[in-house]
Parts: structure tokens; C-alpha cells; sequence
């Protein structure tokens, strides 16, 4: 469930006539409060002379971000903030932003001022000006600096995410992984279908996606440190990156849903096997070490798609607890069909390794079908 929120009441861009943005800012925000303020007085001093606005698109943060944004925008028609609701992720908010707003040109930047807004004015006329269709802020060009990184072993991941990343990709780029960039909208917007919209790297998905190869203009910034807050990137961050340049390798042929849920059900066969083993060193009967093994495969299965698979709709609380009833029931009639299905061709086909092979394939199509609509409830 989505909520916009209007602008505030008594900013100038509210009068009849006030002249419309020539950009709008969006700014992805989570557990942000205490850098709201500090981040649009930096706006306006960074953009004077321009017609701006910016969104904050925030997923419900505890710590009242929502709140924060409100407050400015009741003063300043210029702010304005995007709720969500029960989901989670900066690339679909920064996707959300962006068609939520208007301006002709869109720019990104992070919500924890380790972007330098002074670079904004650049950015924007590059493209406004310039005629390229993306300017991207670049830590790795001359005069770019990746300082803030906040230790050395973060430094090492950007490092070799970017060398990895800069062999896929279609333009040369010294910063594919930037979250602050300016763009046209009307190519962000051509772009949009194609995208897998998970995870952090919105500037990567963007370049990997758009239907024809953009101009680009790098200009060198120097990450500073965050001022105030919490870092949110964490391990499940990284395998979401892995998914996505997976996904854009498969050439979204397969749902990048489809192979998260489906690299789960391998470590479950894996799960099960090892309880199984343990069972048996226990003593324990083989009818009851394949139960126990099933179980707890099907526990552990809901945990890391709930977590991992579908990290975006995470069920918490009471809804986890019936999601996980309500799988291991979908998963018990996939294992019936699997069975059935298997059965059925071997007996017309005498080949158990076939049979087998269609009705377990069978049973992760609908164990996932089911799955995402009946419990994700992905639309
Ligand atoms: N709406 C929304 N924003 C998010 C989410 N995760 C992160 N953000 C915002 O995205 C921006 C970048 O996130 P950071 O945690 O600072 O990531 P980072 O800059 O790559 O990592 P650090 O250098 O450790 O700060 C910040 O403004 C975050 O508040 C999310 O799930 N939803
Ligand atoms: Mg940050």
C-alpha cells in the first residue's frame, strides 16, 4: 500500500502560476530524520536560482522520517515525501520517486549527505544543457574520492563490484555502482519496464536496461562521510546485487523471483539431507528422519524467501506466522503432485530419471506460482 503526500499548504509552488521544477530530486530515505533538515538547506543553497523540488520516498521509517519531511513541507512547497507502506528497497523507491514526480530531468542522491550537493548544479546542466542523458557523479575520475567509504573492507567490495560490473557493461563508466546521477526522465521512464528495481545499484539497473545506449557524462565527487545515522547496507544487500546482475545475465528470460526461490529449494534439498544424515547417526528410523528432514527444510526455506526472495514484502509478526502455514500446506500438495506426476511418467515412459526430473520441476513451478501470489502476494 502506497500513500503519497501532498505539498505543504503555504510553499510558493502551491500559488496558481508559481513556475514548475526544472528538476526534481529524489531522495531515498530510511531511518534518515536527523539528516531531513540538514539536507534541504543544503538543496537550497546548492540550486539557488533554479526551480527545484525534492521527494523524500521513505518505507515507513521507525524513526519518524515521514514526520520530519512533513514538517518542511508544511513550510516549503519545494519538499514533499512519498510513504510506503509494508515495503522495503532503495531502487524501487527511487523508482517511485521518480514517477511520482515531473520535472523534466530527475536526479538521485542519497539521503545520508555523503553526496555532494554542490555537484547537483553540474549534473543537471549537463543534461538540461549539454545534451546527455545521464550525468553520473563519479568517485573514480579524476578529482572523485571514495573517502567516506566507512572502512577498508567496504572499500574492497565497491572496488571489485565496480571491476566486475564494468565488464557487462554497454558505455564505459568509472562509477557504475553511484547512487547520484541526473537524468532525462522520459528515458528513465522508457526504461522502467525493464528493470529489475531490487536492491541498491538503481544507477547500474538503469544502464543495464534502457533501450538504447545513453550519453553519458561523468563528474567526480568526493563520498563524504555519513553525518549522522546508520549505514543500511548489509549481506542480503550483496546477494540481492548478485540476483539482479543474475537476472540481467538471464535477460529477465526468468523472473529473478523465479531463480531466488529456486537456489532456496536447492540449499532445502540440502537442509533435508543433512537432518536426514544426522537422524541416522542418531538412530533414528528413516521414515522419521525424512519427516523431521521435510520440516525443518520447509522452515528454513520460508525463512530465507521471506527474507532473501521476497526481502521487499518481508511478512513479520502474525502474518509470518500464517505465511509459513500457508506454505507448508502449498508445499505439501506440490510434493503430492511432484509424486503423481512421476509416477504417471514412468509408467508410460519407464524412464525414472525423466520422471522424476518433470514432477520436481513441476512442484517448484507451482510451489513459487502459488507461493508469490497466495502469501508475497506479488502482483
Ligand atoms: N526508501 C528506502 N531508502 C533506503 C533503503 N535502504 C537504504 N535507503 C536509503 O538509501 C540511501 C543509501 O543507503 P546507505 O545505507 O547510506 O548505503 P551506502 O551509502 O551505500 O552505504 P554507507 O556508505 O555505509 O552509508 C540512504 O539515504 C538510505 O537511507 C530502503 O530500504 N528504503
Ligand atoms: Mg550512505
Amino acid at each position: 500500500m502506497n500513500a503519497g503526500l501532498s505539498r505543504g499548504p503555504a510553499g510558493p509552488a502551491c500559488e496558481a502560476g508559481a513556475t514548475a521544477a526544472d528538476v526534481s530530486i529524489v531522495v531515498p530515505c530510511y531511518n534518515e530524520r536527523a539528516n531531513v533538515r540538514p539536507m534541504v538547506a543544503a538543496l537550497s543553497q546548492a540550486l539557488a536560482g533554479r526551480e527545484w523540488e525534492v521527494i523524500f520516498v521513505d518505507d515507513n521509517s521507525p524513526d519518524g522520517t515521514i514526520d520530519e519531511v512533513r514538517a518542511l513541507a508544511e513550510q516549503d512547497g519545494r519538499v514533499r515525501g512519498v510513504l510506503r507502506v509494508g515495503r522495503r528497497g532503495l531502487s524501487s523507491a527511487v523508482i517511485e520517486g521518480v514517477l511520482s514526480s515531473s520535472a523534466r530531468i530527475v536526479a538521485v542522491m542519497d539521503g545520508d549527505m555523503q553526496h555532494d550537493e554542490s555537484c547537483l548544479g553540474q549534473l543537471i546542466d549537463a543534461v538540461a544543457r549539454d545534451g546527455y542523458d545521464i550525468a553520473v557523479g563519479s568517485r573514480h575520475v579524476a578529482g572523485g574520492d571514495n573517502a567516506g567509504l566507512a572502512s577498508g573492507w567496504r572499500t574492497f567490495l565497491s572496488d571489485s563490484g565496480i571491476r566486475i560490473v564494468q565488464m557487462i557493461l554497454p558505455v564505459r563508466l568509472g562509477d557504475p555502482m553511484s547512487g547520484f546521477f541526473a537524468m532525462r526522465r522520459d528515458l528513465f521512464e522508457r526504461t522502467v519496464p525493464r528493470l529489475s528495481g531490487t536492491g541498491f545499484k538503481i544507477l547500474l539497473d538503469v544502464f543495464l536496461s534502457a533501450p538504447q545506449r545513453p550519453r553519458v557524462l561523468e563528474v567526480p565527487f568526493v563520498f563524504r562521510p555519513r553525518a549522522a545515522g546508520e549505514s543500511k547496507l548489509d549481506v542480503l544487500v550483496l546477494l540481492q546485487f548478485a540476483a539482479m546482475l543474475g537476472d540481467k545475465l538471464c535477460r529477465g528470460f526468468l523472473p529473478i523471483r523465479f531463480i531466488g526461490f529456486g537456489l532456496v529449494g536447492l540449499i532445502g534439498i540440502l537442509v533435508n539431507l543433512a537432518v536426514l544424515e544426522i537422524g541416522r547417526r542418531c538412530g533414528t528410523d528413516f521414515a522419521t528422519g525424512q519427516w523431521l528432514g521435510t520440516l525443518v527444510a520447509m522452515v528454513t526455506n520460508f525463512w530465507m524467501n521471506n527474507a532473501l526472495t521476497y526481502r521487499d514484502r518481508r511478512l513479520r509478526g502474525m502474518r509470518m506466522w500464517l505465511g509459513l502455514g500457508l506454505f507448508m500446506v502449498i508445499c505439501a500438495a506440490g510434493a503430492v503432485a511432484d509424486v503423481g506426476i512421476a509416477r504417471a511418467i514412468f509408467s508410460s515412459d519407464g524412464q525414472w530419471g525423466l520422471a522424476s526430473m518433470a514432477g520436481a520441476a513441476i512442484a517448484v513451478v507451482w510451489n513459487y506460482a502459488v507461493s508469490s501470489t497466495l502469501i508475497w502476494r506479488v502482483r
